[in-house]
């Protein structure tokens, strides 16, 4: 008798509490300090690189594929021109497995730690602009990019 009781007394003040917690409305989750992102900024058009990301400019090589090197967690570079017709060559420096993935397009590429993965002209599955590009695995730690696309072939 006294057990139960006991046990009614507790279930009571555990609904009791689920019902303040409910009650309190949550803390403002307070913004934290952005951090640098590619992401496309309200009212930018086009994904910009974070301040203090270069852009290489890899229009001007005349070579047929440009290099992206992955390192434990970035990608180097993170900022690049290409033009439509060069390919990838995605090298993965880093000890983890990296993936590289352009937003808004099919392109979802695993490299394990030590490989190289060669692509196509990037024309055939990236459409010309501005796109991010993001490792799956690590986006979430700011391994992120910014390829651009020329028009001109
Ligand atoms: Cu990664």
């Amino acid at each position: 008798m006294l057990a139960s009781m006991a046990r009614t007394i507790i279930v009571v003040a555990l609904v009791l509490t689920a019902c303040a917690e409910e009650a309190t409305p949550p803390p403002q989750a307070e913004s934290p300090t952005p951090e640098a992102t590619f992401a496309p900024t309200e009212g930018s058009p086009s994904p910009t690189p974070p301040e203090g990301v270069e852009c290489v400019d890899a229009t001007a090589t005349g070579r047929p594929e440009v290099t992206i090197r992955l390192v434990d967690n970035e990608f180097v570079p993170a900022c690049l021109t290409v033009l439509g017709g060069q390919g990838l060559k995605l090298t993965n420096r880093g000890s983890a497995l990296h993936n590289f993935s352009a937003e808004g397009t099919d392109v979802a590429i695993d490299i394990p730690p030590g490989e190289t993965v060669r692509t196509e002209a990037i024309a055939g599955a990236v459409p010309s602009g501005a796109h991010v590009f993001f490792c799956e695995y690590h986006r979430s730690q700011g391994m992120e990019g910014l390829i651009t696309v020329s028009e001109a072939g």
